[in-house]
C-alpha cells in the first residue's frame, strides 16, 4: 500500500530476502539454511548396509534448503523449503530420504514436486504403509500423524517443494529403529514396492 506521497513502504526484512528458482529447486537469500545428507549419515537406513558401507561415503544423497521466518517451535508460523534427492541406488534399493514423523503429530505439511519422479511413502501409527506417485504437478497433503519418506525412482534429481508448520518438529527415532512397512527396490529395471518388516 502506498503512503500519501505515493511511496511504497520498505519491505519487511523477511519478505525482501528470499528468492526461488522454482524448477531448479534453488533458494537464495540471507536467511536460507541448507543441510546436505551424505551416504555416511544414512547408516542402517538401506536394506543392504554392506553395499552402503562400501560406497563413497561422501556421496550426496539429498539436500534440503529452507527458510524459517520464525524460530522452530513457534506456534502459528510456516516454514518453506525444497529437497533435491539424487538418483541412485544402494544395492537394488533406490536413494531415499531418511524419513520422519512430526514431533507434534497434529502438524501437517504440503509436498509438491517440480522435477523428476518418485514415490512418497506414508505410514500411519499402526504401521499401515502406502506409496503415492510423485511427479511434477502432483500435490501431497501430509497429515501430521503419518511418517513420510521420499524415494527417487527415476534417473534425474527429484526436486520437491514443501511447506510445513514451524512447530511441527521432527521425530526420526522410530524410523531409524524400524523403518517403514515397505521398501522400494528395482526388479527387472522397474521400481517395485515390497512389504518389509
Ligand atoms: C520437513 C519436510 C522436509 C524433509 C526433507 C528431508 O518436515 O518433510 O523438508 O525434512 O525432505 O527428509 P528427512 O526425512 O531427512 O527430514
Ligand atoms: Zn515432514
Amino acid at each position: 500500500m502506498q503512503n500519501a506521497k505515493g511511496e511504497l513502504p520498505a519491505a519487511s526484512p523477511e519478505i525482501a530476502k528470499v528468492t526461488l528458482g522454482w524448477f531448479s529447486g534453488t533458494m537464495d537469500g540471507l536467511p536460507v539454511q541448507e543441510s546436505v545428507k551424505k551416504l555416511s549419515e544414512l547408516e542402517h537406513i538401506f536394506l543392504d548396509e554392506a553395499a552402503r558401507s562400501h560406497m563413497d561415503q561422501d556421496q550426496e544423497v539429498y539436500r534440503v534448503c529452507w527458510w524459517s521466518p520464525v524460530s522452530p517451535g513457534v506456534e502459528g508460523g510456516l516454514f518453506w523449503g525444497v529437497t533435491t534427492l539424487r538418483p541412485g541406488k544402494v544395492g537394488d534399493e533406490y536413494f531415499m530420504t531418511h524419513g520422519h514423523s512430526h514431533a507434534n503429530r497434529s502438524r501437517a505439511e504440503y509436498y509438491t514436486p517440480v522435477s523428476g519422479r518418485g514415490l512418497l511413502i506414508r505410514m500411519d501409527e499402526r504401521r499401515l504403509t502406502w506409496a503415492e506417485e510423485m511427479a511434477p504437478g502432483t500435490l501431497h497433503y501430509l497429515n501430521g500423524e503419518n511418517a513420510h519418506r521420499v524415494v527417487n525412482t527415476g534417473n534425474e534429481p527429484l526436486i520437491f517443494w514443501a511447506c510445513w508448520c514451524s512447530d511441527a518438529g521432527y521425530d526420526y527415532g522410530a524410523i531409524r529403529e524400524r523403518g517403514f512397512g515397505v521398501r522400494v527396490m528395482e526388479r527387472d529395471g522397474q521400481p517395485v514396492v515390497i512389504p518389509y518388516e
